[in-house]
């Protein structure tokens, strides 16, 4: 299709505002999706996602629309993700479109992704339209939100469009707006072949997918590639778009949103942010710019729990990475838990989403440490370096200084929980820096606070103080110095690697109490007595115990003379003993304690 009846864009909203509804919708009305085919957020293709209700991948579909004016319109929709997780997710898809449907639940108003992701959308200089959504609901506020919307916006009331993804009320209009507001895409397609890769998929038959942006040129079908970073070359086995499945065509061109299938074996050679050439013109051929290297929140390491298994799991991360760009990793080899992998993450649900899906497309079983953010620190010797692993952390005597991450939060809330919330925050180190209105009742509060204080529960502990309607959008700003200490924990006089934290010195004693709570509460008890123990360096913080289960081995004795019951329980114990000193009075701790250990906070 022409380029000037091509429109390229993305929904964006804050978390559950109803863009995937929306997309369900829009799909519809275009009459993409056959009726019988059609089912609740149809983009959310993803097992995990529809579970749990929640987009974690972008996706895009292709329509075809004929407007109002009569002329038809190759619309290409990206629906994104809204959780601050996936953020890089909602980067990748605003840089492959020249617009933005910006939804706002009306019942809701503006939350802290809505504003973070229509920044986003504007670094990009893409048209915005606005609409309000589910204003089916009897609680819709339209009036309200649509006042926050034109202060955030500079927008005029008759600019924003009153939708509802439940009804349908207000898609066409979206539909209409798409082809009037969003500029069509500007290529050349006379010039070299070139696409930048947005996004990739492993596929059972198709082996490697790269999702594309067609910046210039044409590719057809059977076209030698070049990927122009890797310098990996290809063959393009086919070519087309996404509806949202595939859909094979001859040719991809300028302005289009496609798929490209290049048959490589070597998947880490197809790389998100890399640009795709043909072979014959990839001398001549410059390199799009790519996208921002996305910098981890946190880092945990990911052991298979059978050691065996290492080599499995270094491919089950490989193909992970493919559709999953923001997750970094690098192998990593610890005494006590072998060979994995040491992984950088944007928050606590990516990680539990990687570790969910390891689990179920691979079948990985795993051991997961206890997250960290990446500390810098500087030795005695004057020597620096980034610190992800409490492994890696030098001891206390070798130290001249630790920095820690610190980050700018944004907190919208209902004017309120404002008391609630600068306790919550002060409470975790943070520091308060402004305030601005949205309307009359609801602001926007500007801190900045420890990254550490952030990732971990802090958004659970926000919801409860806003009786869930705080929302919060973080971002890391630079790194302080800050007294970072290292605590271990001891199970049965064993020290615990995957359970040891670096943390500031102010939370030591609350976290060591927690995990040592924790561990009794959830730790099978055995034939001895388990020791649980926090320490700092050799400074026991806090202590408890299991006491041991006692095998009745008196039970059968009846009446008789006290000394011989005695006789049995010295020998029980004396039993007890020799099996501490062979060692098999180690604890096997349980995967399920390593979860509940890492959901820290759950607790309070
Ligand atoms: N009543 C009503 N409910 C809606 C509407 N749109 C979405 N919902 C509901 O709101 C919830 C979230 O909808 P989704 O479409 O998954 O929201 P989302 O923005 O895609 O969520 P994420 O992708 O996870 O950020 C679901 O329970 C929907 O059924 C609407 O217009 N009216
Ligand atoms: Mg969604």
């Amino acid at each position: 299709m022409e380029q000037s009846r091509i429109r390229n864009f993305c929904i964006i909203a804050h978390i559950d505002h109803g863009k995937s509804t929306l997309a369900d919708r829009l799909l519809e009305v275009t009459k993409t999706i056959e009726k019988r085919k059609m089912k609740d957020q149809l983009l959310d293709t993803m097992d995990l996602e529809r579970e749990r209700g929640i987009t974690i991948k972008l996706q895009p579909a292709r329509m075809a629309y004929k407007s109002k004016d009569g002329v038809e319109y190759e619309l290409n929709l990206i629906d994104t993700p809204g959780h601050v997780d996936f953020t890089y997710e909602v980067s990748r898809s605003l840089a492959s479109v020249e617009g933005a449907v910006l939804l706002v639940d009306s019942t809701q108003g503006v939350q802290a992704q809505t504003i973070a992701n229509l920044y986003l959308a504007l670094d990009q200089n893409l048209a915005i339209i606005p609409v309000l959504n589910k204003i089916d609901l009897p609680n819709s506020e339209v009036e309200r939100c649509a006042e926050e919307l034109i202060n955030l916006l500079g927008c005029k009331r008759e600019e924003i469009i009153l939708a509802s993804g439940k009804t349908g009320a207000g898609v066409d209009q979206i539909l209409e707006r798409v082809v009037s507001d969003v500029p069509s895409p500007v290529g050349d397609r006379e010039k070299n072949f070139r696409a930048v890769i947005f996004d990739s998929k492993y596929d059972d038959y198709k082996g490697v997918v790269a999702y594309v942006r067609v910046k210039d040129g044409r590719l057809r079908h059977t076209d030698k590639l070049k990927f122009l970073a890797t310098g990996a070359q290809g063959e393009a086995l086919e070519v087309g778009y996404l509806k949202p499945d595939y859909v094979s065509t001859k040719m991809v061109e300028a302005g289009e949103i496609g798929y490209i299938v290049s048959g490589l074996k070597d998947i880490s050679a197809v790389r998100v942010g890399d640009t795709i050439a043909r072979l014959e013109t990839a001398g001549e051929t410059d390199a799009l710019p790519g996208y921002k290297e996305v910098r981890p929140m946190v880092y945990a390491s990911i052991f298979p729990k059978e050691g065996n298994e290492y080599q499995r799991l270094r491919e089950a991360m490989e193909r992970l990475k493919l559709s999953d760009a923001a997750l970094a990793f690098e192998a990593e080899h610890s005494a006590a838990l072998g060979f994995g992998f040491r992984c950088g993450l944007l928050g606590m649900l990516h990680l539990e989403i990687v570790q969910e899906r390891l689990k179920r497309e691979h079948n990985m079983e795993l051991v997961i440490t206890t997250p960290s953010v990446a500390y810098e620190i500087t030795r005695t010797d004057g020597s620096s370096e980034t610190v992800t692993s409490p492994a890696d952390y030098p001891e206390a005597n070798y130290l001249e200084e630790t920095r820690e991450p610190w980050a700018t939060v944004d907190i919208v809330s209902p004017a309120e929980f404002i008391g609630g919330i600068m306790t919550l925050v002060s409470d975790r180190r943070g520091e308060f820096k402004s305030t601005d209105y949205l309307d009359p009742k609801r602001v926007v509060m500007h801190y900045d606070m420890p990254l550490a204080s952030v990732i971990v529960d802090f958004h659970d502990k926000l919801k409860s103080v806003t009786s869930g309607y705080g929302s919060l959008n973080y971002e890391f700003k630079e790194y302080r110095a800050s007294e970072i200490v290292l605590l271990d924990i001891f199970v049965a006089e064993k020290r615990i690697p995957a359970f040891a934290t670096l943390l500031h010195e102010s939370e030591a004693y609350r976290r060591g109490r927690e995990v040592v709570a924790t561990l009794k509460e959830t730790l099978p008890r055995a034939q001895f007595v388990i020791k649980i123990q926090a320490a700092i360096g050799s400074k026991i913080i806090a202590a408890d115990r299991i006491s041991a289960f006692r095998k009745d081995v008196t039970g059968y004795l009846y009446g008789g003379d006290v000394t011989r019951k005695m006789k049995l329980l010295q020998k029980q114990k004396k039993g007890k003993q020799r099996m501490m000193s062979m060692g098999a009075g180690s604890v096997d701790i349980p995967p399920d304690t390593f979860i509940k250990i890492l959901r820290r906070g759950d607790r309070e």
